[in-house]
């Protein structure tokens, strides 16, 4: 069976992490957002395609969910003492990827070209993928003036209230190669339990993968993200009751119209499972929280088999 699953963000790394203890790495391709990725101190970075890398590759640090497991900070001491740019948080173990990954897009490799390497350096069998390799950026609108993602996420701690985003560059934007090829083999398609709206949102907004979506001819099954109506961590929640007007397992459907047939949602949202099925979504109660390794694979279990029985 091959499996495709759309990720962004803290949550979607480690439901993969779940999903290959579950089956075969090797069948297993994840689509990556790219709308957070940013430049500082002349450094190419892809926080979301890391945080999956270190996932899988073992060397993810638990604890704050995204960057490298014992890390240490001797770099940003540095700059920060020479008056560079520190607000975003560069690990010593972190910084050698971004080198590498620059160095690499400098001499004109695209973005999956260099991730595949650093995929097969960390000994990752599963295959990960940008969504793209064109430059699609995360905007957000809010009532204090429009910021970058990382600037809203990290340096303004993403208290403003979002009204809109938007995806620069995304009209324009090309699947990257092997994108349409593993959507079209899959025999399933998750959405992992990431924002809808800006680790997912990213990523349907590259015109021929939201299509090639809509036309699927196999299950596409999505995790919500939320808990009792909360996140577990991060802006999902005040995202959707501004945006969805709601933070219910039926706000989260919708944001995902004509795009999936299930929904993973927690048990303590199973109060939502009629509203979720007038949806013409099959809701799928189980545990969501992934707060260690056997959890992890329980909920990923829960989404492979969402539909088995339909
Ligand atoms: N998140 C933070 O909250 N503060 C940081 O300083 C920070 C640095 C950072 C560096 C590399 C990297 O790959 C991720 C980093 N993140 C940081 C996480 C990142 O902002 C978010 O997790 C994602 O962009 C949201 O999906």
């Amino acid at each position: 069976m091959k499996v495709v699953v759309l990720t962004g963000g803290v949550g979607g790394a480690r439901f993969l992490r779940g999903i290959v203890a579950a089956i075969d790495p090797a069948t297993v391709t994840a689509i990556v957002n790219v709308g957070d990725d940013l430049e500082v101190l002349g450094l190419s970075i892809s926080p979301d395609l890391d945080s999956v890398l270190y996932a899988l590759a073992g060397i993810s640090d638990e604890e704050r969910g995204w960057g490298r497991a014992d890390e240490t900070w001797n770099a940003l001491a540095s700059i920060e003492a020479l008056g560079g740019e520190s607000w975003f948080r560069l690990g010593d173990r972190d910084v050698g990827l971004h080198i590498v990954r620059t160095n690499e897009l400098r001499t004109g490799e695209p973005l999956s070209a260099v991730t595949a390497r650093l995929t097969a350096a960390l000994g990752v069998d599963a295959t990960i993928l940008p969504a793209t390799d064109d430059a699609v950026r995360t905007w957000l609108d809010t009532p204090n003036g429009s910021f970058s993602f990382q600037e809203w996420f990290v340096a303004r701690a993403h208290r403003d209230p979002v009204d809109r985003t938007r995806f620069e560059g995304a009209t324009a934007a090309r699947p990257a190669p092997g994108v349409l090829e593993a959507l079209h083999d899959a025999d399933l398609i998750l959405i992992a339990p990431s924002n809808p709206f800006v680790s997912i949102g990213p990523i349907l907004a590259v015109e021929r993968i939201r299509s090639a979506l809509e036309r699927r001819r196999v299950p596409c099954v999505a995790v919500s993200p939320l808990i009792g109506g909360r996140a577990v961590k991060g802006p999902a929640a005040a995202m959707l009751q501004r945006l969805q007007g709601g933070t219910t397992a039926a706000h989260v459907t919708q944001c995902y119209p004509g795009l999936i047939d299930a929904l993973v949602l927690d048990e303590e949202d199973a109060a939502d499972a009629e509203a979720v099925s007038q949806l013409g979504v099959r809701p799928v109660v189980a545990h969501t929280l992934m707060h260690d390794p056997a959890a992890r694979k329980r909920l990923a279990e829960a989404a492979l088999d969402a539909v088995a029985f339909a």
